[in-house]
């Protein structure tokens, strides 16, 4: 029987994963942890508690306690707040993954670990269209460089102490339930929400900035998927390439014009637009789906028909 730890549960992908893993494996078997308190669902629908992944005897003696078969290391602090305080980015990212990695070597039971890489992991001297699975790896950006190396010690630790660790490099996720903190994909979460409750969104990089994307609901499936892979299918061991379509601030106001006609946009392009520029325009996930049998559900329209129609019912419910 798994027995789960989701570490970062209240945070954007681990408020959904939760739920997902939950369905799988039973409510009861899957711990969901963080150092902040979790929406209601996470704690009301099987155990939540509040964990530092930092105190790692803490997180042993949790991971022993309650036999521990699985762990999926959601907690990181993202790309446009860790340029803000660049050594503690480093140090909580960085030290956050070696206390997983040792307690996986360790503790027998632990037999698979799931981590979440980014797209950050590329930078200036990447090709930035189909970025490929193996390519030039530069990144200019405190969180680039934290997940480039943590991608080199999964691999490290798989080949050496055989931890069976498995990664994404997740694209900016979009997602109604849980707003992501700090990122430079940020902006096409906000537009939505901006859209709904202002018709009018000022966006932090231009126009025509084209990024890799994904909705929740295939990042979830991605992982799930390629947490349940047999383990000899598999021919990264660092981090898989994987994406949804890739948009711009003006594809998705377009978009966001079919549902709300009046909706207005204005371009304000901060320090985030100079990570954007080195960051990929669009992914060749080909080696993932070809591993793993994946492809995205969700394009533009769809994403756009769901985010409005949940985010304008979130907001209703928030006023009854
Ligand atoms: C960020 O923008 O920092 C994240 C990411 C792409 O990893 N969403």
């Amino acid at each position: 029987m798994e027995r789960i730890l989701i570490i970062g549960a209240a945070g954007q992908i681990g408020s959904e994963l939760t739920l997902k893993l939950r369905e799988i494996y039973g409510n009861d078997n899957v711990y969901a942890t963080d150092v902040k308190d979790a929406p209601a669902d996470i704690k009301a629908g099987g155990p939540f508690q509040l964990l530092d992944v930092m105190d790692d005897k803490h997180l042993i003696h949790f991971v022993i306690r309650h036999k521990i078969t699985q762990i999926y290391h959601l907690a990181a602090v993202l790309s446009g707040n860790a340029e803000k305080l660049p050594v503690q980015a480093w140090h909580i990212n960085m030290d956050s993954l070696m206390n997983i990695l040792e307690v996986a070597k360790l503790v027998e039971d632990v037999k698979k670990v799931f981590w979440p890489s980014s797209i950050a992991v590329f930078g200036a001297s990447t090709p930035r269209q189909m970025t490929p699975q193996v390519t030039y790896m530069e990144p200019s950006t405190v969180y680039g460089i934290s997940k480039l190396a943590g991608e080199r010690w999964c691999e490290y630790y798989n080949k050496r102490y055989g931890v069976d660790v498995r990664s994404l490099r997740y694209p900016g996720l979009i997602s109604y339930k849980t707003e992501p903190g700090g990122g430079t994909t940020d902006w096409a979460v906000e537009i939505y929400f901006e859209a709904i409750k202002k018709k009018a969104y000022t966006c932090f990089v231009s126009e025509e900035t084209l990024m890799p994307m994904m909705f929740m609901d295939d990042a979830i499936e991605a992982t799930v998927r390629l947490m349940e892979a047999e383990h000899a299918s598999l021919s990264a061991h660092s981090a898989y390439n994987v994406s949804g379509p890739s948009l711009s601030p003006a594809m998705v106001a377009a978009d966001i014009q079919r549902h709300i006609p009046d909706f207005t946009m204005e371009y304000a392009p901060d320090f985030r637009q100079q990570i954007a520029d080195t960051w990929p325009r669009s992914m060749d996930d080909g080696n993932f789906r070809k591993d793993i049998d994946w492809k995205p559900v969700f394009d533009l329209i769809t994403i756009t028909d769901v985010m409005i129609s949940e985010i304008r019912k979130k907001i209703k419910a928030s006023l009854t």
